[in-house]
């Protein structure tokens, strides 16, 4: 394979040894991950030298806002003025054709391959065709968790954002004297780490509290999705439900005009707790207007942790395996300042709960 060294480097690669690690502040107004700009100053080097990188990027699709801006910010980080030739090919929900994708960027001999998984397994075999090929896989946002035939994962601990919605949604019932929990779920697509993470983390906690969840079911992260599953849950279990858990925003936007529609009334004092995940502008106007009530955010500006990463392997250094994000915790009210709970690696830690302003929801993607 075409292994190559970037000459003089080092500036640039002392400035992205400083990121790419999970930045771990928790600045209220963003979600305190670095970015950064070391990639660009690296590939400008490498452009400089006429060596383009040729990089395959093999996307989940374009179900929602969160996609939107990952695919812009891998687009962004693996940009031709920075020395990369993007193969960008949107897979459309379509976990074969994904697979396809990346059989053909083996056979295009692309320098690296970049993955989202749409799900978690099926991974192993093309896997090992990529380290036959000698072709370096990175994989980015959801998990592989049947294969580790990748040099590094980027992404978020979706079983925690689930954990700190239930817990959230614990502790808010409580402060808002509601005793009784009656939930509906509207799951991301099924078999993505994503939704599994979220469900998991989320029942962990309903099963330990008792709550009755009265069904979940999968809105595929789509808008329409969250609107038809709403519809029929609005159906089947008229006036039964004070708790919607939607595991994304566009799921959330589809269920408030299903809820509309049906008379159901949602977001702060109403009829139905609405708890969204990503975070993303628009997710977070809705909670500065209170028809959401907690927004728990996912990061997806990983373009550049993917790019310094592979700045790295084409310097010959050693990457982390796991790089996570910093993800902050959004509500409407002001009532709790935080949240407890004991998270997927077993540690106990609290939380800050943001309420969103302006500036929060402005400095969102
Ligand atoms: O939450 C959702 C998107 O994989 C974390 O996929 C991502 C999820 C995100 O469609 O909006």
């Amino acid at each position: 394979m075409k292994k190559r060294i970037v000459a003089g480097m080092l500036t640039a690669l002392m400035a992205v040894s400083m990121v790419g690690c999970g930045g771990a502040s928790s600045d209220t107004a963003d979600s305190g991950n670095a970015g950064s700009d070391a990639g660009a100053d690296a590939g400008t080097e490498a452009a400089a030298d006429g060596d383009v990188i040729t990089v395959g990027f093999a996307q989940v699709g374009h179900e929602s806002d969160w996609r939107t801006a990952s695919t812009k910010s891998v687009q962004d980080a693996f940009s031709a003025d920075k020395g990369y030739d993007l193969q960008f090919v949107d897979c459309d929900n379509d976990s074969a054709a994904q697979i396809e994708a990346v059989r053909q960027f083996i056979q295009d001999d692309v320098d690296y391959i970049v993955i989202d998984p749409i799900v978690s397994t099926g991974w192993d075999t093309v896997l090992t065709e990529c380290e036959d090929a000698g072709i370096p896989v990175i994989v980015i946002d959801r998990t592989i968790d049947d294969s580790d035939k990748y040099v590094s994962w980027v992404g978020s601990e979706f079983m925690n954002e689930g954990l700190a919605a239930g817990t959230w949604l614990k502790d808010y019932a409580e402060a808002k004297g509601i005793s009784d929990l009656n939930i509906l779920v509207i799951e991301g697509s099924n078999g993505s780490s994503a939704q599994i993470g979220r469900t998991d983390g989320f029942k962990k906690i309903a099963d330990a509290e008792g709550w009755t969840i009265l069904d979940s079911q999968d809105g595929n992260f789509t808008q329409d999705g969250g609107q038809q599953v709403m519809e029929s849950y609005c159906k089947s279990y008229e006036g039964q439900f004070n708790v919607v858990v939607c595991q994304n925003d566009n799921e959330a936007f589809g269920a408030m005009d299903a809820m509309t529609a049906a008379g159901v009334s949602y977001g702060v004092d109403k009829d139905v707790i609405l708890i969204s995940f990503d975070a993303c502008k628009s997710g977070l106007e809705f909670v500065q207007s209170g028809d959401i009530n907690a927004d728990f955010m996912c990061y997806p500006l990983q373009g550049e942790y993917c790019a310094d990463i592979v700045q790295k392997l084409e310097a010959g250094e050693t990457v982390d395996k796991q790089t996570f994000m910093t993800e902050p915790w959004y509500v409407a009210e002001d009532i709790l300042p935080s949240i407890t709970y004991t998270n997927n690696a077993g540690e106990e830690v609290t939380e800050e709960l943001v309420v969103v302003t302006d500036a929060a929801s402005q400095a969102s993607y």
